[in-house]
């Protein structure tokens, strides 16, 4: 009679089994079903922005602080020399798509006149009390086609009613006034922030009618943090993760985790989410402009590296650029945004790959390979059906130095690709030049230079068949080592 396995001995092989199969070997249908998440248009909209600016002004601009209390004089917000379309061109010059103004931050102070408060730019002696911030940004941007947003804080330490039911109705009617007369807003951010009100107490915020309000008014603004279009990163360090998901599972509680949208949460998730992340971080210390602050600005190499792992990671980068006392970008700032744009336009002027010859592995009826390489964002490479690891190669004709590549998915298509490696031929082999995970809208990577006349990229998993957009290889400014 043959010896029968142990009890204990076959619950650990089950238990062995089923920690494999949560890493690595998940079935083809969970991640098929992740694959088809798909994004709406303004998530696709919003994406293509990649570049955003944040505007935090208010009156901590007068009082040096960077969370006021809700019990500043109104009379203290008085700029000197305010001028929304130096930050709209600002913008225009150094690429920034989209400006989201801190309209109101936790003091409750808005920089609207609102009919609902006094604590507003009424109440302070700029423009005799007639001017209206939000109003001047709006038309600016829109003068020089900038994308606009507002950030309205739901924590408010002025208003009375905070901590009640009538805090809930009064900040819908400040959203109301924002997204009435400010014409078309791409963007609402909501901050996290919940702190005590004036009368110590908290407030329930009503989110689901604050999303109502805004799909309502501005059916095509995307909300970002609280609500179901775009999420916080989870730092605000201005960096996403080396693996970078737009598809999570819905609701995803921690948005501090790992690597949230990894194949092991896709097991026993009821439902997806295409949730893409955006990364905010100021140029200063500081949200609000500090004087004392003015020679710590980020330097030029500090903001490429959160370039790359923003923009180069499936992200958004949002980053804030505080005006000063006068109602400007401060110069030392915009001097690095313009040193900044310098290096990023020398650096992805050239695709060093448009010209050659790509061929891959496997190619899907009217998915040829060469679309990869041809600026049009319209087109894309495809292995045949059913094929998820597949790889192409792009021959020169001659050999380059580079030190930069960029992989683009389509991700009207969905995300799939869940690592790959990009080669350099050497003579009859190839040598790895870098390994990544996820691609997404867009990844960049960085390397040692380079030089040869083919390299390859080989994915080696993908959820569904791979849907490459675009595909590059530059060479970095000079400058970027200064
Ligand atoms: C945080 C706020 O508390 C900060 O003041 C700042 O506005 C930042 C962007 O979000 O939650």
């Amino acid at each position: 009679m043959r010896n029968r396995p142990s009890l204990a001995a076959a619950i650990a092989v089950l238990c062995a089994n089923a920690a494999l199969q949560a890493a690595d070997e998940v079935p083809r249908e969970v991640l098929l079903r992740a694959a088809h998440v798909t994004p709406t248009p303004q998530q696709v909209a919003w994406q293509e922005l990649e570049f955003t600016c944040f505007v935090h002004f208010g009156v901590n601009t007068f009082t040096g602080r960077e969370w006021g209390d809700g019990k500043e004089d109104p009379r203290i917000f008085n700029p000197t020399d305010f001028d929304a379309d130096q930050w709209a061109r600002v913008c225009e010059e150094t690429g920034m798509k989209l400006l989201i103004l801190t309209c109101k931050h936790h003091d409750g102070f808005c920089l609207w006149p609102s009919k609902y408060t006094e604590h507003c730019v009424k109440s302070s002696p700029w423009k005799g009390g007639k001017g209206d911030v939000v109003k001047e940004a709006a038309d600016a941007c829109r003068r020089r086609g900038i994308k606009f947003g507002v950030y309205l804080s739901p924590w408010d330490r002025n208003a009375p009613s905070y901590g009640s039911d009538a805090y809930n109705e009064l900040y819908k009617n400040q959203l109301r006034e924002l997204l009435t007369n400010y014409g078309p807003i791409t963007e609402v951010w909501w901050d996290g922030a919940c702190g005590e009100g004036p009368n110590g107490r908290r407030q329930v915020y009503d989110w689901e009618g604050y999303i109502k309000v805004v799909r309502e008014l501005q059916p095509k603004a995307v909300i970002f943090g609280q609500g179901p279009d775009v999420r916080w990163v989870g730092n605000e360090n201005g960096l996403a993760r080396e693996s970078e998901w737009s598809v999570l599972p819905w609701g995803v509680g921690d948005r501090r985790g790992k690597d949230l949208g990894h194949r092991k949460y896709l097991l026993g998730a009821e439902r997806l989410m295409w949730y893409p992340a955006e990364c905010d971080v100021s140029i200063r210390p500081g949200w609000f402009y500090h004087a004392e602050q003015d020679g710590r600005v980020k330097s030029l190499g500090h903001l490429l590296d959160i370039y790359y792992r923003s923009v180069g990671r499936n992200s958004n980068l949002l980053l804030n650029i505080p005006p000063d006392r006068r109602g400007r970008f401060h110069e030392n700032d915009v001097a690095r945004l313009k040193e900044l744009r310098a290096v990023l336009d020398e650096t992805f002027a050239e695709n060093l790959a448009t010209g050659g010859k790509v061929t891959a592995s496997s190619t899907a009826d009217g998915r040829a390979p060469a679309a990869i390489t041809d600026g049009d964002p319209a087109t894309w490479w495809s292995p045949a059906e059913g094929v998820y690891a597949a790889s192409f190669e792009v021959d020169l004709g001659k050999p380059f130095t580079f030190d930069r590549a960029m992989l683009r998915e389509m991700i009207a298509q969905g995300q799939r690709v869940e690592r790959f490696t990009l080669e350099a031929a050497d003579g009859d082999a190839y040598k790895t030049v870098a390994e990544a995970t996820t691609i997404g809208y867009k990844r960049l990577l960085r390397f040692p230079a380079v030089t040869t006349d083919r390299v390859r990229v080989t994915i080696q998993e993908s959820r569904a068949e791979p849907t490459i957009r675009e595909f590059g290889l530059f060479r970095a400014s000079p400058r970027e080592s200064k």
